[in-house]
């Protein structure tokens, strides 16, 4: 069914525990952690606990999660301090794009200067 644990998602394992993560924030209805390979002084990876592949089907299916991942992105840029230099919220969104995981996640960057256009 939409939106329920998937068995082989790294993420929905995160959620549970079955994977360990740094978690910095924890909402009713999602987790905050730091990225693994981090391409900046903060990288945190702001995930909804349903599993849906992207921000876009998040979106359509529930809309309300889909605005706490942006409010808890927004909290933790204000928790790490980053709120007020700028930082980057980044729904790579397809493999095109560069997603390789695909449950749902807002990257929050921060703590450097930011170059526009993304690579
Ligand atoms: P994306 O390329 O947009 O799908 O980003 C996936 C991110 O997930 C990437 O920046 C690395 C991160 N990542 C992958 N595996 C793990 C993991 O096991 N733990 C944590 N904390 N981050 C992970």
């Amino acid at each position: 069914m939409a939106g329920e644990p998937q068995s082989d998602c790294l993420f929905c394992k995160i959620v549970t525990g079955d994977i360990p993560a740094t978690i910095v924030r924890e909402s009713e209805t999602t987790v905050a952690f730091r990225d693994i390979n981090p391409q900046a002084p903060t990288h945190v990876l702001v995930i909804p606990k349903v599993h849906y592949p992207d921000a876009a089907s998040l979106a359509a299916a529930e809309p309300q999660i889909a605005a706490d991942v942006l409010r808890e992105a927004g909290l933790v840029a204000a928790d790490e301090k980053i709120d007020e230099s700028g930082y980057r919220i980044v729904l790579n969104t397809g493999s095109g794009a560069g997603q390789t995981v695909f449950h749902t996640h807002a990257h929050v960057l921060g703590g450097r200067g930011m170059t526009w256009p993304p690579g």
